[in-house]
């Protein structure tokens, strides 16, 4: 038998797969060469993914915590008893702390709409929990473009294929978004060219065509220069922005001293390079600018976004079929939802929980007021996860912490839990995929019956509501009845037929070729009122973040610190310690220019100690040329286990939150290194 599912990992492309079953067992599993976006192929994580589902080392059974925090021993119990033991916890925290308490804790480990927000944003909605704030990735990207166009909706990433010159800014394509790179390749055979913006020389830019290498968090001087040029050598579309901006006379009185040797001197790209930059992008047609998400996490990662929104309508790009800006395609997806129908905050009845942003975690168990006492997680894994970690660990080792992980394996964080709850795998419940990376909604057929007592993320909810003797009736409504309240518009029977379903998205491609911007002004705000009434500069401009080279920390932690994807046998945290994988990948390390090297007394191989005032850890060297001298690279999510000194990359990484957006500036951090 042959079943049709959706990838859910958190990527933006969302293959379709297929799966062979005999005799109730999963014994096959490849791409869906008729996915129109994947196919056929998937990835080198997922291609060996039955070896996860099948995996000795997944949870199959509910477990309770013998040892201590941290340790790593269990002992088998019955879902009754789990759930009995979660009840009344629960139910005595809200008694006598008050529901506020109780943190729910979880990200798009699964993506699948149910799995992310099926009946646990329900449950918690009618605790009247803590409300978390889940943008530790994209919601800057989003909120940032929102300021500039009143909508972070970009155009089709397929439609790169018309366009003729693609400005890659911030985006590993080959590694993170590997099914674009086709379309890619396609638009350079027609005679595109690729131009690569990025602190480290990644495989992407090393397939491109040009490559420039901005100090990361500055690029938004080099895009200040760029409009600077535009505008000075009257290379703008006065038509278009005519009709379609506000504020234009505004911004070129505001960039006359935005100079490209200003910017140079920022960014470390030389002038000659950004101003021959912006002559290519204002003089080809079409031009795009692809993003994604990496460039957000800065102290001024919002205000990138909202400026690098601007380019696009200097020059007048939307006309074009593959011109403007393409991001994630997720909020053409999320048009289709009914998030009240599927989350349902009526359900907090008038109430208003406090919200605790998900990036300040070890602030939020260490110093929250009231006191978090219980923390449920699921989806995620944030002691690898999340920035500030060694804050994080703190918090989980609490001893007055009741700490719950849903999830198929023993992360890091699982180790800290009192109760751990096994997960299905994807092939084993139902669910909706909305991607982000593409415009097919996929339907995800369970291909096998759940192994052992694992149970999908739904269910797991409605049993604990269930030992809580809650009579909300919406607390059990199975996946299906979720499923089409979700998505009220869409034939269901058709999408489980078809496998997928192509969301609705303009027939021309030019999403904004006449405007029709939802701002206050109507048009593409190059001034906004909206950002300086809540305190931001008015027009775009470079803030360069307090931990950066130019910062009062600098003197002491002299090297920025990236901790990037980088490992095609990864997918963020998962999988590294899967045979196969993690093994193969070799590491975790450090990567540091010869100079940085040669001055700190170290070599390729040393094991240096990398530390600043958040933690320390010793890593081995490597000596990299992808890097600019006063660069380093710790390639992230290794686990604690796999590190000698159990530490992991986000160890060291900074937790300041984004300019606004919500987001986290983790590439904002400063270290030193010595050998260890
Ligand atoms: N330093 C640094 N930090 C980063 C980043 C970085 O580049 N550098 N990237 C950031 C980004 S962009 C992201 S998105 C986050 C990702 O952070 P996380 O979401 O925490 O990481 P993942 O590894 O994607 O998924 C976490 C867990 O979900 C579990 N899981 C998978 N499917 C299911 C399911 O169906 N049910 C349940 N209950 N669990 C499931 C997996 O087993 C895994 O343990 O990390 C962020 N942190
Ligand atoms: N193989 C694989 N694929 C993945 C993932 C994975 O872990 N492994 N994770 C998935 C997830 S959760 C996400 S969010 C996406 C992310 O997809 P991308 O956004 O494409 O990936 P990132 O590696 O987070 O960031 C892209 C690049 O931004 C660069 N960058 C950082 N700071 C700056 C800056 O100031 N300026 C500029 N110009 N560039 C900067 C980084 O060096 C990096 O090369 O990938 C998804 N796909
Ligand atoms: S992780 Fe990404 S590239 Fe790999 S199969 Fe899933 S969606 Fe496709
Ligand atoms: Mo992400």
């Amino acid at each position: 038998m042959l079943v049709h599912g959706t990838c859910h990992h958190d990527c933006p492309d969302s293959c379709g797969w297929v799966v062979t079953v005999e005799n109730g067992r999963a014994v096959d599993m490849s791409g869906d060469p008729t996915h129109p976006f994947s196919r056929g192929e998937l990835c080198p994580k997922v291609n060996r993914f039955l070896d996860r589902v099948h995996s000795p080392d997944r949870v199959l059974h509910p477990l309770r915590r013998v040892g201590a925090k941290g340790e790593g021993r269990f002992e088998q119990i019955s879902w009754d008893e789990a759930t009995t033991i979660i009840a009344e916890r629960l139910r005595s925290t809200i008694r006598d702390n008050g529901a506020e308490s109780i943190l729910p804790f979880s990200d798009a480990g699964n993506q699948g709409m149910l799995a992310m927000s099926g009946i646990s944003a329900r449950f918690f909605h009618h605790l009247g929990a803590s409300r978390l704030i889940r943008a530790l990735c994209g919601p800057t990207v989003g909120a940032g473009v929102k300021m500039t166009n009143g909508s972070s909706l970009g155009f089709d990433p397929l439609d790169l294929e018309h366009s003729r010159l693609i400005l890659l800014w911030g985006t590993n394509t080959r590694l993170t978004n590997r099914h674009l790179w086709p379309t890619i390749e396609m638009a350079r055979e027609r005679g595109a060219r690729v131009v690569v913006i990025d602190p480290l020389r990644t495989i992407t830019a090393d397939s491109a065509d040009e490559f420039i290498q901005p100090r990361a968090g500055t690029d938004i001087a080099m895009m200040l220069a760029m409009m600077h040029v535009i505008i000075t050598e009257d290379r703008v579309d006065r038509e278009w922005i005519g009709a379609h901006t506000f504020g234009f006379e505004e911004l070129a009185e505001h960039l006359t001293t935005w100079t490209p040797e200003r910017a140079a001197e920022m960014t470390g790209v030389d002038a000659e390079v950004i101003r021959r930059l912006a002559r290519d992008y204002a003089t080809t047609r079409p031009a795009a600018i692809r993003t994604l998400v990496g460039a957000e996490h800065h102290e001024n990662g919002a205000m990138f976004f909202r400026t690098l929104a601007c380019l696009p309508a200097l020059t007048g790009a939307w006309r074009d079929r593959g011109g403007g800006l393409s991001r994630s395609v997720g909020s053409w997806q999320e048009e289709l939802i009914d998030d009240a129908a599927l989350e349902r905050p009526d359900l907090l009845a008038g109430r208003s929980p406090r919200t605790i942003n998900m990036s300040r975690l070890g602030e939020a168990l260490t110093a929250a007021d009231p006191v978090v006492r219980d923390l449920i997680v699921w989806n995620a894994n944030p002691m690898v996860t999340i920035p500030n970690r060694e804050l994080v660990r703190e918090g989980l080792e609490r001893e007055d912490l009741f700490c719950v992980v849903h999830d198929q394996f023993i992360t890091d964080t699982a180790r800290y839990a009192d109760i751990v709850l096994p997960a299905t795998t994807h092939i084993e419940s139902v669910d909706v995929v909305p991607a982000w990376g593409h415009l097919w909604l996929g339907w995800n057929e369970p291909a096998i019956t759940p192994l052992g007592e694992a149970v999908s993320n739904t269910e797991c909810f409605r049993r604990i509501a269930a030992a809580m003797d809650l009579d909300e009736p919406s607390l059990f409504d199975d996946d299906l009845t979720l499923i089409r309240d979700a998505l009220p518009t869409v034939d269901i029977d058709a999408l489980r037929a078809d496998h997928h379903l192509r969301v609705p998205y303009p027939n021309d491609g030019r999403p904004w070729a006449n405007g029709g911007f939802p701002t206050m002004t109507g048009r593409v705000e190059f001034a906004s009122d909206q950002l300086e009434q809540l305190g931001h500069p008015r027009l775009p401009d470079y803030i360069p973040p307090v931990e950066g080279p130019a910062g009062p920390l600098a003197e002491r932690f002299p090297l920025q610190l990236l901790t990037p994807k980088h490992h095609l046998r990864f997918l963020n945290s998962s999988y590294t310690h899967l045979p196969g994988h993690g093994d193969r990948e070799g590491g975790p390390f450090i990567e540091m220019h010869r100079d940085d090297a040669a001055q700190r007394g170290l070599d390729q191989d040393s094991q240096a100690e990398v530390h600043n005032d958040r933690g320390s850890m010793s890593l081995p060297v490597r000596i990299t040329d992808r890097v600019r001298p006063g660069t380093v690279v710790i390639p992230w999510g290794w686990w604690a286990d796999q590190h000698p000194d159990r530490r992991v990359a986000n160890s060291l990484t900074n937790d300041t939150l984004t300019d606004w957006g919500g987001g986290v500036a983790f590439s904002d951090t400063l270290v030193e290194v010595r050998p260890a």
